[in-house]
């Protein structure tokens, strides 16, 4: 099956607990997100060991892949779908070999050096952003808007999804920029009513052919 990244959920423990995240995420995956990655920094290997195993339960049989952030082995012990690493969590390589080739590995990307050293074959997906500025994630590099995100977009040799400060009324831009969706957290999980925060994205992304 295609990755659809149209509309990918990031968690936060924060924005999410309002309604608890695991209510969260089923959710918005009833309103529509095509991917769902957990990423928290601060907690533990083993506490998030047992919260991805219930994600990953929760999921299933639903299409909607489990992506964690940053921790291979919560990802490898969870059997979630696939890992997303940045720039500084270790070499692409590695993670690979690790997942073997069936997991999704996707990479935040940056800048045009980055995109010029990029193991693209041993990658899925690539994150774009920030698009915005964004105070949901601490030291972010200088945000993109959509002229960057198109310069970037057009020289991937991968499918991307935009991330960074993006609202259902981005989705147009994003598309016209070329990426494949929005990478979302405070969008979802800062809202009221995250099924219908989810929802509200418009369609305007190609569905995955099978
Ligand atoms: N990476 C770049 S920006 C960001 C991450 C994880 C946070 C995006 O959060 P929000 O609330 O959608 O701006
Ligand atoms: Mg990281």
């Amino acid at each position: 099956m295609r990755l659809d990244l149209s509309l990918y959920l990031v968690t936060d423990p924060e924005l999410c607990a309002a309604h608890g995240l695991e209510n969260t995420v089923l959710a918005a995956v009833r309103g529509g997100v095509s991917v769902v990655q957990l990423r928290d920094k601060h907690a533990s290997d083993a506490e998030l060991v047992p919260l991805a195993r219930r994600l990953k339960t929760a999921l299933a049989g639903s299409g909607v892949p489990l992506i964690i952030n940053d921790r291979l082995e919560v990802a490898l012990a969870s059997n979630a779908d696939g890992l997303h690493i940045g720039q500084d969590d270790g070499e692409v390589a590695d993670a690979r070999a690790a997942l073997g080739p069936d997991a999704i590995l996707g990479l935040s990307v940056q800048t045009h050096e980055q995109l010029a050293r990029l193991d693209a074959a041993r990658l899925d997906y690539l994150g774009l952003g920030p698009v915005f500025a964004t105070p949901t994630k601490r030291d972010h590099a200088a945000p993109l808007g959509f002229d960057g995100l198109a310069e970037l977009s057009a020289a991937s040799p991968l499918p991307t999804v935009a991330i960074g400060g993006l609202k259902a009324e981005h989705a147009e831009a994003v598309h016209r920029a070329g990426a494949g969706g929005l990478a979302v957290v405070s969008a979802i999980c800062g809202t009221p009513d995250p099924e219908a925060a989810a929802r509200a994205f418009p369609r305007v992304f190609p569905p995955a052919l099978p």
